[in-house]
C-alpha cells in the first residue's frame, strides 16, 4: 500500500472501489484538498467493466450518456466508436480517465477491504485489508456498484465438475477459448443474453438453462463517424440538462399521453415507434402505466410477446421463450442482438427449468430431471446479490460495534441510499433505496450521489463539524416514503433482483427508489438547503 496509507496519521477519506463512482469521488475530494485513498480488490480501474469481461459484455445505455460530465476537456477529447459501446471500450475510457487526471497514485489495487470499524474515540473509520494493512480515515465512502457480489447457486456437485466452471462476473481476463466446446449457460438475464448471443456461433454445442423467460428489445447499434460525434458533441449542453430531468437519468423525455386515452391504432403506432428506436426507450421513456396498471402492462407485454414470437421458428421453443409470468418492464429489460434467433440454430438447445430441474452438477456436465447433459464448460450467468452484497461482504461496524451485516439480516435500512443511522461518516453509493441501486442510468445517478457526498463533506469542513449521521426518524421517514411509492408498482410485486427475490431468504423490499431521479434529487437538495436537518452533525 502506498506511503500515505501506511502512516499512522488518519487519511481524510477512504473510498472502496475504483470504478465509475470511486474515480469521480476521488477526483472530487481531491478538489477539496483532502487526502484520499481508493482501495480496490481488482488489479485495475473500471469496477463493473474490469470484472465483467465475459464475451459480449456491452452497455445498454448509449455512450453519450454513459460518461462523466465533470470535465469539458474529457468530453471534447474522448471519441465513442458506437452508440452502445462494448466492454473493452468502456474499460479503456475508465483507464483514460484514471491517467488523464493522475488518479492512480492514490489507488491501492489488488487490495480487498475486509473490515471497517467506527472508532468512537478518534472519530475515524479503522479499515483492515486482506494485505494485512490497517488504514484510518475520517470518512468512508463505499463505491462498490450495485452489482458487485456474484451469486453462485449452491448446486450439488459443484466441485466435482471436471471441465471449466465460471461466473460471468469473474471471467478470466485472458479469456476462455470456447471454440469447439460443449457449453452450458445457466441464466438468461441481461448477462446471459449477451453471452448466449455472442458465443452461440462459435461453440460446438450450447445448452441454455432458462428459469424465467425474459423480454428483450433489439439493439440498434450504429458505429459513429466524425460527423456523428460532432453532432453528439453539439448536443452535449442539452444532453447534460436532460439527464437530470428524466425519470431514470436518460436523455429522452418520457411519453406523457395516458395510454388508455389513445385510440388503439395510436397506441400501436407509438409502441412501434418506440420499439424501432432499438433502445430502452420503450421501457424508460414509454408509457409509465406499465409500471402500475395491470391492463396497460398486459397490452404492452402482448405487443412485445408478439415481436419475440415472430422471430422463433419452432412454436414449442417460442412457448418457452415468451415470458408469461410477469409484465414487460417489471424486471430489468435487456437489449439484445440476434438473441432469439440463437434458438433457431441446430447447435443450440433450450432447457426450461420449469419443465426439468437442475438436480446437480456432475463430473461431466449437468444432470437435470430429464437426464445428464455432457459439457466442457459451464457458465454461470446467475446474477448478483444486488445493492447489499458488496457491503455485507465487508465486516462494517458502526457505533457500539454494531455489525451492518447482522443488522441487515433483519432489515436493510438506509437514508436515501446515502447514509445509515448508527454509522457516522459512512457514505454509501448505489446502496438500497436510491435510484442509483437499480432504476437509473448508472453514470447519471452515481455522479449525482458523488456530488451530494462531496457537498456534504465540504459543508462539514466549512462549519467545523467532524461527523454526520442521519437520525433514526429521518431514516424511517425515507423508508416509509420509499415503501409507499414502491407498493403502488407492479415491479415490487414481481420476483427479481430488484426486490431481492433472486436471493433465498433475502428481505424483500424494492431495492431502487422508484419516485424518479428528479424527485430523488429534490429530496437530496432539500436536505442540503436545510443545513442537513434530520441529520446529527457534531
Ligand atoms: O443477473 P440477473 P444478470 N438456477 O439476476 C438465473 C446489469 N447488467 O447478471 O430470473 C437457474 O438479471 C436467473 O433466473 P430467474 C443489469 O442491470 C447490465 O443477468 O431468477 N437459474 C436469471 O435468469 C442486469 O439486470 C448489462 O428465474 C438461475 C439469471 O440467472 C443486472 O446486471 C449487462 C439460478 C440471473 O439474471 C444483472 O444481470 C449485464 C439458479 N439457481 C448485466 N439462479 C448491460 O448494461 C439465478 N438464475 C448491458
Amino acid at each position: 500500500m502506498p506511503a500515505t496509507a501506511s502512516h499512522n496519521e488518519p487519511l481524510d477519506a477512504v473510498i472502496i472501489g475504483a470504478g465509475l463512482t470511486g474515480l469521480y469521488q476521488l477526483w472530487s475530494l481531491r478538489k477539496l484538498g483532502m487526502r484520499v485513498r481508493v482501495i480496490d480488490a481488482a488489479s485495475g480501474v473500471g469496477g463493473t467493466w474490469y470484472w465483467n469481461c465475459y464475451p459480449g459484455a456491452r452497455t445498454d445505455s448509449p455512450s453519450n450518456i454513459y460518461q462523466y460530465w465533470f470535465s469539458e476537456e474529457l468530453l471534447d477529447e474522448w471519441n465513442w466508436s458506437e452508440r452502445y459501446c462494448g466492454h473493452a471500450e468502456s474499460e479503456r475510457y475508465f483507464n483514460h480517465v484514471a491517467d488523464r487526471f493522475d488518479l492512480r497514485k492514490d489507488i491501492s489495487f489488488n487490495t480487498r477491504v475486509d473490515a471497517a470499524h467506527w472508532d468512537e474515540a478518534t472519530g475515524c473509520w479503522n479499515l483492515r485489508t486482506d494485505q494485512g494493512e490497517t488504514v484510518s480515515a475520517q470518512f468512508l465512502i463505499t463505491a462498490l456498484g450495485p452489482l458487485s457480489a456474484p451469486v453462485v447457486p449452491p448446486f450439488q456437485g459443484h466441485d466435482s465438475f471436471k471441465g471449466r466452471l465460471v461466473h460471468t462476473a469473474r471471467w478470466p481476463r485472458e479469456g476462455i477459448d470456447l471454440k469447439g466446446q460443449r457449453v452450458g449457460v445457466i441464466g438468461t438475464g441481461a448477462t446471459g443474453i449477451q453471452v448466449i448471443q455472442t458465443i452461440a456461433p462459435e461453440v460446438a454445442h450450447l445448452t441454455v438453462f432458462q428459469r424465467t423467460a425474459n423480454y428483450a428489445v433489439p439493439m440498434t447499434n450504429p458505429r459513429y463517424d466524425d460527423a456523428d460525434r460532432a453532432a453528439i458533441r453539439a448536443r452535449y449542453p442539452q444532453t447534460r440538462e436532460a439527464i437530470w430531468t428524466t425519470f431514470v437519468g436518460f436523455d429522452e423525455p418520457g411519453e406523457t399521453r395516458p395510454y388508455l386515452s389513445l385510440p388503439p391504432e395510436e397506441r400501436r403506432a407509438t409502441l412501434e415507434r418506440l420499439w424501432s428506436d432499438g433502445s430502452l426507450k420503450i421501457w424508460v421513456a414509454g408509457f409509465m402505466e406499465i409500471f402500475f396498471d395491470p391492463v396497460v402492462s398486459e397490452e404492452v407485454s402482448d405487443f412485445v410477446r408478439e415481436k419475440i414470437r415472430a422471430r422463433i421458428h419452432d412454436p414449442r421453443v417460442a412457448d418457452k421463450l415468451v415470458p408469461r409470468d410477469h409484465g414487460f418492464g417489471t424486471r430489468r429489460v435487456p437489449l439484445e442482438t440476434g438473441y432469439f434467433e440463437v434458438f433457431n440454430r441446430d447447435n443450440v438447445d433450450l432447457i426450461s427449468l420449469h419443465e426439468s430441474k437442475i438436480e446437480c452438477i456432475t463430473p461431466n456436465g449437468i444432470r437435470t430431471s430429464a437426464g445428464e447433459i455432457p459439457l466442457d464448460v459451464i457458465i454461470l450467468a446467475t446474477g448478483f446479490d444486488a445493492g447489499t452484497g458488496g457491503l455485507t461482504a465487508i465486516d462494517i461496524r458502526g457505533r457500539g460495534g454494531v455489525s451492518l451485516r447482522e443488522e441487515w439480516k433483519k432489515e436493510v435500512r438506509t437514508t436515501m441510499g446515502l447514509q445509515i443511522h448508527g454509522y457516522p461518516n459512512l457514505f454509501t453509493t448505489s446502496a438500497p433505496y436510491a435510484p442509483a441501486s437499480a432504476f437509473c442510468n448508472a453514470p447519471t445517478c452515481l455522479q449525482h450521489q458523488v456530488q451530494w457526498i462531496t457537498d456534504c463533506i465540504s459543508h462539514l469542513r466549512e462549519h467545523d463539524r467532524h461527523t454526520i449521521e442521519p437520525l433514526a426518524q429521518t431514516e424511517q421517514r425515507w423508508l416509509d416514503h420509499h415503501d409507499e411509492l414502491a407498493n403502488l408498482t407492479l415491479v415490487a410485486k414481481t420476483k427479481s433482483w430488484y426486490t431481492g427475490g433472486n436471493i433465498e431468504g433475502k428481505h424483500n423490499r424494492l431495492l431502487g427508489y422508484i419516485g424518479g431521479l428528479p424527485a430523488y434529487r429534490e429530496a437530496c437538495e432539500k436536505v442540503k438547503q436545510q443545513g442537513y436537518e434530520g441529520f446529527e452533525l457534531a
